[in-house]
């Protein structure tokens, strides 16, 4: 009879494991550092993170949108600062964060201003940080969010560069797909004639440029998010017809996986900007009639309401080509990231991806890894105790598979 274990010896394994074990993070809005300027990172990025926006005019009502935005990055930094960690406790998800990256690089964190954080900045590089960075959250690889439509990343893929290997490509749909016929002048613009009706041409035009720009980009998905009121079928939506005839059938010939991410409000509060968007409840029926058409498409789905989380892990175990990721932005909260494994663990097993960082400042890869590997390891502590009791006490190189399964993302 194997003899049991008691949880902090299994508890010491898991994360000992977890903390050892470099990982890939699904899904990021950072970009290999030979694209320039477009990947943020330092103290002013890290704090105007638009979490933080958001949560500066929780703590200052009074203070107008418009003038906010008039600040420079500095002062909107230092306002930030001042309201969330200086004359209040900066005790949301978003503002541990920061601490945890500023503690996690040597800096105080109980400091009345960021003038300490910023000479630590200062004597930083681009490159060295991202080393720093991906070893201090001991991530592998990553998946950026690449979109050729969008001004700010386009120039950096004019020129040929020597890609760095941890950086991996994803091709993003929304600017060319989302709000259609938008889609079809940028297409023009980028010399690909679509027209603004869902022609044949457009088809066409559309695949060409998602077969030119997977190949630029070498992209081992295509992603895109999607409203609360995505349908499938919908015989009248543009989103929809453009996925149906043109984005699966690519991914289906290119033999790449497609990314939906499904619940977002855009703009809901527009003043806000990047900070306004916001979460619906989505149609699970949708997913499982994608899932039942396209059975030949893998689906990587993440969904955007707490509500929808036990419906997808349902789904998934319904349809094998789903398979759902992360704690998704509004979800990724210690209280919902723990709810959300166990619900995943005990209904689809070691088959699923527990997160994703999100992250859109290279430091945050730090705390949104540091804090999620915490608590996916109390979790999977409690499922191995669990059968542990029963006698089937996991090894170390059983617990390191698992890990591996969970997390070593190849695409
Ligand atoms: O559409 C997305 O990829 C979302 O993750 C948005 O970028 C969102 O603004 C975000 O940053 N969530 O964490
Ligand atoms: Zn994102």
């Amino acid at each position: 009879m194997t003899r049991p274990v008691s949880r902090k010896r299994l508890h010491t394994l898991v994360t000992g494991v977890l903390n050892t074990t470099p990982l890939v993070d699904l899904h990021t809005h950072l970009y290999d550092p030979a694209l320039g300027p477009v990947l943020l990172w330092g103290i002013d990025e890290l704090v105007t993170y638009h979490y933080l926006v958001a949560e500066v005019f929780r703590a200052r009502p009074d203070f107008d949108y418009d003038t906010f935005w008039r600040l420079s990055k500095t002062e909107q930094a230092d306002l930030i600062w001042r309201e969330l960690f200086v004359l209040r406790s900066p005790v949301s998800e978003a503002c541990r964060g920061v601490l945890t990256v500023m503690h996690h690089l040597g800096l105080e964190t109980k400091v009345k201003d960021l003038k300490a954080a910023r000479r630590f900045f200062a004597k930083q590089n681009v490159r060295g940080f991202v080393d720093t960075v991906l070893a201090g959250a001991n991530i592998k690889r990553l998946y950026m969010t690449n979109d050729p439509m969008d001004p700010l990343e386009a120039p950096g893929w004019q020129q040929k560069f020597d890609r760095d290997p941890r950086f991996l490509g994803v091709l993003r749909l929304d600017s060319a797909i989302m709000n259609w016929p938008d889609g079809a002048t940028r297409l023009r613009a980028m010399g690909y004639p679509a027209d603004d009706g869902l022609t044949g041409n457009t088809i066409s035009q559309l695949k060409r440029y998602l077969n030119d720009w997977c190949d630029r980009f070498d992209a081992r998905y295509m992603a895109i998010s999607l409203p609360p009121t995505f349908r499938y079928p919908d015989t009248h939506s543009p989103v929809t017809n453009l996925m149906v005839k043109a984005v699966f059938p690519v991914a289906r010939e290119r033999g790449l996986p497609v990314a939906m991410m499904i619940g977002v409000k855009k703009l809901t509060n527009p003043a806000l900007r990047l900070a306004g968007d916001s979460v619906g409840r989505s149609d699970i029926d949708t997913v499982e009639a994608l899932a039942r058409d396209f059975s030949d498409v893998r689906f990587l789905l993440t969904m955007l309401a707490r509500e929808n989380m036990h419906e997808l892990c349902i789904a998934s175990r319904k349809f094998k080509n789903i398979t759902p990721f992360g704690c998704w932005w509004f979800l990724n909260n210690p209280s919902l990231i723990n709810e959300i494994t166990r619900m995943r663990l005990e209904t689809l097993g070691l088959s699923f991806i527990p997160q994703h960082s999100d992250a859109r400042v290279l430091d945050q890869l730090i705390y949104k890894w540091t804090h999620s590997r915490a608590l996916i390891g109390e979790v999977l502590t409690d499922k191995y105790a669990d059968i542990s009791a029963t006698g089937w006490v996991p090894t170390k190189a059983e617990i390191a598979r698992d890990i591996n399964q969970l997390f070593d993302i190849s695409l």
